[in-house]
Parts: C-alpha cells; structure tokens; sequence
C-alpha cells in the first residue's frame, strides 16, 4: 500500500489531518490501534471523565457549518459526548474509508534513497508514504507503577486511561484509588458513592478547583454562534488559547492587598473553570505570588473538610499550578463520606499488592478492585513505544535519549518527512487541545502542499534550529514555577524518565513564530 501521507492515531488530531490531506488531494491513511476513533476519549472513559476546557471551545473551528449545528448539552462536556463528536465528525467528513482501526503502529522507517517512509503495524502489514505525520496524543500511554505482587491480586484492575466500555459496577465493593491528579479527582466522586468503601492512596495532595458545571445556557451559546469565530479569535489570543471570558489580569498579587487578593480569587473560584491562576500576572513566575493562591486554596479545603487532621493531610504543599491544575464536582467535599478513606502514603509508603487488596506502611487494605489513576508516560510515551528510524537508521529512541529534542514541537532533526502534532516543544498540554491541534494540522498541511508545489521531495529541520528552540523551550520554562514540582510536564511521573520541561509556555507567540518560519520559507529546515 503505497500512500502520500500516513497519519498515526485517530484522534482529534489524526480526523482532521486526513481531512486536510484529502482536501489537497492527497492519498492519506489513517492508522489507530483502538476499534474506534476519538483518541483521548475513546480510551479514557471512567466514571466522571469531562473536559477542562468548556465545549464551545473544545471543539473544533474550521468548518463553520460543524460549529454552529453541533450543539454540547453541558458547560464541560463528558467523555461520553465528546466520544460522540468525535464520531459525528469522523461521519459527517466521510472520513472513515481512509481509517483502518485495530492497527497499532510498531515501527516507521525512513528509506533515504527512495525518500520515504514504511510504516508497520504489530500485525505485519506494512505501507508506504512520502509523508509520517504523527498523532500520536500526549496523553495516551497509561503509567502503570510496578507494583510487587499485583500479578497475584485476585480483584479486579483498571486504570483509568484504558477503562473498559461496559460500565464498571463497584455497588457493594471495596475500591482502592490510587493516584489523585485529574482522573481520579473526577472519578472518585462517582466512586464514592456507588461503592461499600473507598480507600483513596495519595503520594502527592492535589489542588482542585470547583467546575460549576452544569447544562449549557443556551443564551450563552448563542451570544457565542453570532460570531463563533471572533469569539475563537479572541482565545487564540490568550496565553493558553481558552478562556477569553475571563482574561489574565496582568496586575501583580503582590502588589494587591489581601483583601483585593481575596476578592479577585474569590471572583474566579466562583466562576468555575481553570481561571484561578489568571487572577494575577505573577502567579505562576514568582514563588511568594504564587504561595497567595496556594494558601487561597488551602483555605478552601479547610472550610470543606469537617475533619481538620484529615483536611491538613489533603493540603498541597508544592507550587500551585506547577502539577496542571484540577476541576472538580464535589472531590474535598467527598472525604466528609463515611465510606471514604484518606491513606496517605508518605506515612504510609505502598508496599505493594497481596491477594487481597493493597499494603501500604505495614496495614493491608482488602480491596475488590484497585482502580489505577496513575496517569501518563506524557508527551514523548506514545513516540518512543514506535521503532521511528530516521536518517542512517538512527532511532528516534536514541536521539531522545536524553529528553525530546525538537523544532517547533514540529519535526525532528535527522528525521525528514516526519511532522508530530502537539509534540514536546509546543504549547501542546498548557491549552486548548483543540486549537494547538488544528494550528499545527494547518501550519502540516499548508507545508506540504509548499513542498509539493515547489518540487521539493523532504523538508528537514536544520540541528541548529533545534538546539536554538529547545534552549528557547527551556529559557521560558525557567521563568516560571513550572519546573519546581515532579509533574508529568517534567515527565517525573514516570521512573527513569528524563527530566526535562516539555510543552512551551504561550500560544500566540509560538503561533505567530510558526507563521514567520512558513512565511519565510521555512526557516530552519532543510528542503531538497
Ligand atoms: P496525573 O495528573 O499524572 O496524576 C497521576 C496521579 O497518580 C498523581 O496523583 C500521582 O502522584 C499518582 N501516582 C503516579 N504514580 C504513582 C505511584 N507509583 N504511586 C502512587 N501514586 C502514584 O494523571 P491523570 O490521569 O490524573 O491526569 C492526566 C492529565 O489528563 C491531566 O493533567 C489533565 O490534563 C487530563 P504524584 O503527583 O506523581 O506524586
């Protein structure tokens, strides 16, 4: 099978390349290995998984006709739904014909002499493509600790970013929960109050802020579809490319009083959503700045959990926002239930799994299942789990040995023809998904069809351009609190993994900087 472009994995990213690939006449294959498309939220599908971004902008802006007929049912939207998009786009553009799911990719391979790329799937089959574009998500291979004993546990075993498609019934069970980033701060409500018990295992207190959500206000929905694109304009614009309803108020924390603090904290915990640390410019560059919303929050946990030991045992000490940010339904407010229980595991280090449940600090805890919220191998997990072979057979592997090196988040040097969407290097994770996701599926396209009209064969990023851009990737980490916590960002989650910032702080700046090296016939590759 011989194709022009290859595009890895079927989610958000993958639907709308195709799309776009087809739109220039381009002969394009799809390869996901799940029997789905959707990605992100074909596999994440725990009690509770929502979106942190509201629908009207999680959601996808390049045909208006889809934006305006497609209506969400509520603020943030559930996995369910957004599952449903997914599919409704995947229909609506016909572009199923070119997706050929249970197809995981194993290996790519870079010809140098036939200036192509051969892609395998575990199952043998094998295809070839001018173009490798991966959308492979940041979020998509599950971190599962090595924990001694778990193969003679008898309960059952999930994690939460491969969770089974029949509801998972915990009625009368006793539920251990390990982890509470994200996916468990949104699943534990749920399994709280379905299940007999649960034990929630923390290694590190989370900040959580409440959601408010509920269903869409339709006047609200339609204020946005008058102009549906000004309104994606404005975001665009902002540092994270959502939220532009309640922009970043530039002033310092510091310099405010603490009742003008107060206020302004208060205001944006009250609106719901991710805006807390847009309260003030200084939150997330300066470390005194930042401990005011810290401490803001910790007051919010002590007013919610009755009992001030177990309250003092879920406050987050690290930076506020360094670790992404939670939003929550009702997650403090769940350990006041009887039948939840906090065991903490710097008091308590786990030991490991028995027969029965779990052991941690010398007590055993029987458990009937053990729900795994332990996150990612982010950003870089998905990449490195493919044999990608560039240039002189050199492994991708290899070359990022030492951390992702990229250019843009783009395209790696020594490896020609191969475009990763949202990859490290870019804003990617510090925003909306879906707008870093349709602005590299353009800057590709629009790439290729530049190359194609030029008589170009590849386009490689020059190893100069990338140092600069990884050290500019870093520089701009440095000047925030970002790198002071063991966050996934830093990919600390995940033994052994090296230590390095990944995603590049500020959409527009990095948008525009795309657009010069485009306009300028993109500077920093090498074309031939
Ligand atoms: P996260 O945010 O990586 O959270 C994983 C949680 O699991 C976090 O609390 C970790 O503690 C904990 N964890 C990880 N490994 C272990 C081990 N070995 N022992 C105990 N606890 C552990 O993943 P999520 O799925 O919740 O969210 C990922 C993103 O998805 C989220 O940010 C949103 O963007 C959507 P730690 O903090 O590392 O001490």
């Amino acid at each position: 099978m011989k194709f022009d472009v290859i595009v890895v994995g079927g989610g958000f990213a993958g639907l709308y390349m195709l799309h776009r690939a087809r739109g220039l006449g381009l002969a394009a294959r799809v390869f996901e290995a799940g029997s789905g498309v959707g990605g992100t939220w074909y596999w994440n599908r725990y009690p509770g998984a929502r979106c942190d971004v509201e629908s009207l902008e999680y959601s996808y802006q390049f045909d208006e006709r889809l934006q305006q007929e497609w209506r969400w049912s509520e603020r943030f939207a559930a996995q369910p739904e957004i599952l449903r998009y997914a599919d409704h786009v995947a229909d609506r553009f016909g572009l199923r014909s070119d997706i050929q799911l249970n197809a995981r990719v194993a290996a790519a391979h870079f010809d140098e002499s036939a200036r192509c790329w051969t892609v395998r799937s575990a199952d043998g089959q094998a295809a070839t493509a001018r173009y490798l574009v991966m959308a492979t998500g940041c979020l998509s291979v599950p971190n599962r600790p090595a924990l001694p004993g778990l193969e003679r546990y008898a309960g059952a075993v999930y994690h939460t970013g491969a969770w089974p498609h029949d509801k998972v019934d915990f009625r009368g069970l006793r539920v251990g929960v390990i982890g509470t980033g994200s996916s468990a701060v949104q699943s534990i409500p749920l399994i709280a109050a379905e299940a007999k018990e649960l034990h929630v295992f923390q290694r590190t207190a989370t900040y959580s802020v409440p959601a408010h959500n509920g269903p869409l206000d339709s006047a609200y929905e339609a204020r946005v579809k008058a102009d549906y694109a000004g309104f994606r304009a404005r975001n665009s614009q902002m540092p994270n490319a959502f939220g532009s309803n309640l922009p970043r108020n530039e002033s310092s924390a510091l310099a405010a009083t603490p009742a003008e603090r107060q206020r302004a904290f208060e205001a944006r915990w009250r609106h719901g959503g991710l805006f807390l640390l847009g309260a003030f410019g200084d939150l997330i560059l300066d470390a005194q700045a930042n401990e005011t919303a810290a401490e803001f929050v910790r007051d919010k946990i002590r007013a919610t959990v009755r009992d001030p030991a177990l309250a003092e045992r879920l406050l987050p000490r690290q930076r506020i926002g360094c670790k992404r940010l939670c939003l929550d339904s009702g997650y403090y407010e769940t350990f006041n239930r009887d039948n939840v229980e906090l065991v903490d595991l710097n008091d308590a280090p786990l030991e490991g799994a028995t027969p029965q449940g779990l052991r941690a600090g010398g007590r055993d805890y029987a458990l009937d299942a053990i729900v795994f919220a332990t996150g990612f191998d982010a950003m870089t997990g998905a990449l490195a789990r493919i044999d990608i072979r560039g240039r002189g057979g050199r492994a991708l592997r290899e070359a990022w040995a030492g951390g992702p090196r990229s250019y843009l988040g783009l395209a790696v040097a020594g490896f020609p023809n191969l475009f990763t969407i949202t990859g490290p290097g870019s804003p990617s994770v510090l925003t909306n998904m879906l707008v870093s996701i349709e602005q590299h599926v353009n800057w590709i396209a629009e790439c290729i069809a530049q190359l194609n009209a030029r008589g170009h064969a590849t386009i490689e990023a020059l190893p100069q351009a990338q140092d600069a851009w990884v050290a500019h990737v870093n520089a701009v980490a440095e000047r925030t609190v970002y790198p002071l916590c063991n966050s996934w960002y830093l990919g600390a989650n995940v033994p052994g993994k090296p230590r390095v910032f990944m995603p590049l702080l500020g959409f527009p700046a990095y948008a525009k900087k795309c657009e010069e090296v485009a306009t300028a016939g993109y500077e920093g590759f090498a074309l031939a």
